[in-house]
């Protein structure tokens, strides 16, 4: 885990891993971690909303390095960090609001023989103003071939489709790839596991806590190529973003008052 964004970089099961990494990425803090489980806070994507107009995509909380608060316990290891205005990337947590929104946020990740369980609590330690957030786990999971990979359990959700800006029903028993995939699918009741199948075989199952909605990304070959750090170009074939969050509207907090979810 890099105390930069808190980024879980990698996480393995008996040897085997997880999560995709581009060996493109940046892990020295001079810019979000392509891959892992990158944080997205207080904004998901950008926003005209007033108040997040200002800030660059997905917000702060990847680009700041987070304080190691320790492990909170042995078995099954688990380990907490946290991040306030102090340690905030500056730049860009002025560009929220005012620039003056008192925030805490704790991340405890625990490590399980099978699962890993990221849980976040956001808390207003602001004594007079409300405010709002997105939240989002931006989670890259590795696959072996994504054109043998279908995601289930979203039929007849909605999801706005970032790439023909659209909203729609999810008509497809399950969701395969062969081009460039980005939806937003709102309010999927946490009832539903969300698994990524490859040929035949669940090879994750994504669970979640107080996470209506869940974004779901691969970039294909535009996109991929397009971006710098993400390598290798081909490596779209091997990852599949399934990003659970609060990000159709906005969380809003009243002084004192948190609010906590999990993946
Ligand atoms: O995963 C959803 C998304 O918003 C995509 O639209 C794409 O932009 C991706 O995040 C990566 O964003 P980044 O700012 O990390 O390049």
């Amino acid at each position: 885990i890099l105390k930069y964004g808190a980024t879980i970089i990698s996480w393995e099961i008996e040897g085997v891993e997880q999560l995709w990494l581009s060996e493109g990425a940046k892990l020295d803090g001079s810019k979000p971690v392509r891959g892992g489980i990158p944080l997205v806070f207080p904004v998901f994507g950008k926003s005209n909303e007033k108040g997040f107009e200002n800030l660059p995509q997905h917000g702060f909380a990847r680009n700041s390095t987070w304080e190691f608060l320790g492990q909170t316990t042995e078995n099954p290891p688990t380990v907490q960090f946290a991040l306030s205005p102090e340690q905030a990337n500056e730049e860009i947590y002025s560009k929220w609001d005012n620039g003056d929104n008192d925030f805490t946020l704790f991340l405890t990740i625990q490590l399980n023989n099978d699962n890993l369980t990221t849980s976040i609590e956001v808390t207003n330690s602001d004594s007079i103003k409300s405010w709002k957030f997105n939240w989002l786990f931006h989670t890259y999971l590795k696959i072996n071939e994504i054109e043998d990979t279908l995601v289930n359990n979203l039929p007849g959700e909605l999801c706005y489709d970032q790439i023909i800006s659209e909203t729609y029903k999810e008509s497809h028993p399950a969701i395969d790839f062969h081009q460039e995939l980005d939806r937003i699918y709102q309010n999927v009741s946490t009832d539903k596991i969300i698994q990524v199948i490859e040929l035949g075989k669940v090879v994750h199952n994504v669970q979640r806590e107080n996470l209506p909605d869940i974004v779901v990304w691969n970039p294909w070959i535009e996109k991929s190529s397009n971006m710098g750090d993400f390598q290798p170009k081909d490596g779209y074939h091997k990852m599949v973003c399934i990003e659970p969050g609060h990000v159709n509207d906005f969380v809003e907090l009243k002084p004192g008052q948190s609010w906590s979810a999990k993946q």
